[in-house]
């Protein structure tokens, strides 16, 4: 009797201290109870500043007892491979654009569509509607709860040669793409000729020359310096990449209700951050980029964007896109508005 009592005020004091180390924020290195998890990031700076806002509040809303540690800027391999761990549960959360794991998750291939979304806001409503949570919540097929999207933006084409402003500038060009069969489509339809790379390998491809091009959102060109190797930048707007934010179902659904609660909330407001973020630090990269004057920012006029958007439909290449994705009714959902 004595026993059993002694082992029931020593559990009531191990609570007791969690709620009140929890309260205080304050259970962080102790272990006892709180759960770590670790978070993959990539190389954006928008993203990096949200990655540590999501921390922030994931910490102060779980009362301590959640502690999420940082690896940002790719620090522990591409966004594919994160994925992969985070699948395995090595990895808790990882960002990743949503291009480099359409091979894992078909339904991503959608994104890769040229000219899918014409603005930020079609892609937002797109993305927290209903077609993006059915794509969000599919990801439990492969073992991963898709918590929210964030913004890789819409990807340019950069090249050392020419102020590219139509698709015959662009002709003949050996562009790094990612390894990703609707952007290799995309590109050869534009006349370039299409180099998949992994993104670790491209600054030094640049700078070599093993490649003449590139094309990525404006935060990731300046965040990895390609303006350091690139002359012009031209703002095609050809594709708009989300990011895609996941964690290890298995790992979500151990966590306690509150727990759950407050990762919830910290995927809501991060969310809101990191676009805004990103569409304050494009404004931003850009005048820096007009300023230091070592970069020519070029920009496209709606219809010399049109004639690029107008390959993309001779060549069908949704119609390459709707084989890909298992449903390919969500093309024809976003495209409607949704
Ligand atoms: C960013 C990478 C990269 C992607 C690419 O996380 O490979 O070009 O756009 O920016 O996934």
């Amino acid at each position: 009797m004595k026993r059993i009592l002694g082992l029931v005020l020593i559990v009531t004091a191990v609570a007791a201290f969690n709620v009140w180390a929890g309260g205080k924020g304050e259970a962080a290195s102790s272990g006892g109870g709180v759960v770590r998890l670790k978070l993959a990031g990539v190389t954006s700076d928008s993203s990096n500043l949200a990655e540590a806002y999501f921390k922030e509040i994931v910490e102060k809303e779980s009362g301590g007892s959640i502690v999420v540690d940082l690896f940002p800027r790719n620090q522990l391999g591409d966004d594919r491979a994160c994925v992969e761990s985070t699948i395995f549960g090595d990895i808790d959360i990882t960002v990743s654009s949503t291009s480099s794991i359409a091979t894992t998750y078909h339904d991503l291939y959608l994104f890769d569509a040229p000219f899918l979304f014409l603005s930020n806001q079609h892609a937002y409503t797109a993305l927290d509607g209903p077609t993006g949570k059915k794509i969000l919540d599919g990801m439990a097929a492969i073992g991963l709860k898709g918590l929210c999207f964030w913004e890789n933006g819409f990807r340019n084409y950069t090249n050392n040669k020419v102020a590219a402003r139509a698709p015959a500038d662009v002709r003949g060009s050996k562009v790094r793409t990612m390894e990703n069969e609707i952007h290799l489509a995309a590109w050869r339809a534009f006349g370039a000729n299409p180099t998949p790379m992994a993104f670790s390998e491209l600054f030094t491809a640049l700078q070599q020359g093993t490649v003449d091009a590139q094309e990525n959102p404006l935060g990731i060109i300046a965040a990895n310096k390609f303006n350091e190797v690139q002359k012009f930048v031209s703002m095609t707007q050809h594709v708009y990449t989300p990011y895609i934010v996941v964690m290890n179902l298995s790992k979500y659904n151990s966590l306690t209700a509150a727990q759950k609660a407050a990762v919830d909330k910290a995927v809501v407001e991060s969310t809101k951050f990191q676009r805004e973020t990103s569409q304050r630090l494009e404004k931003e990269i850009m005048d820096e980029f007009s300023k230091t004057g070592r970069t020519t920012v070029v920009i496209l006029t709606e219809a010399e964007k049109s004639v690029f958007q107008k390959i993309i439909t001779d060549n069908k290449i949704f119609d390459l896109v709707k084989t890909k994705v298992d449903h390919p009714e969500y093309v024809d959902a976003i495209l409607g508005g949704q």
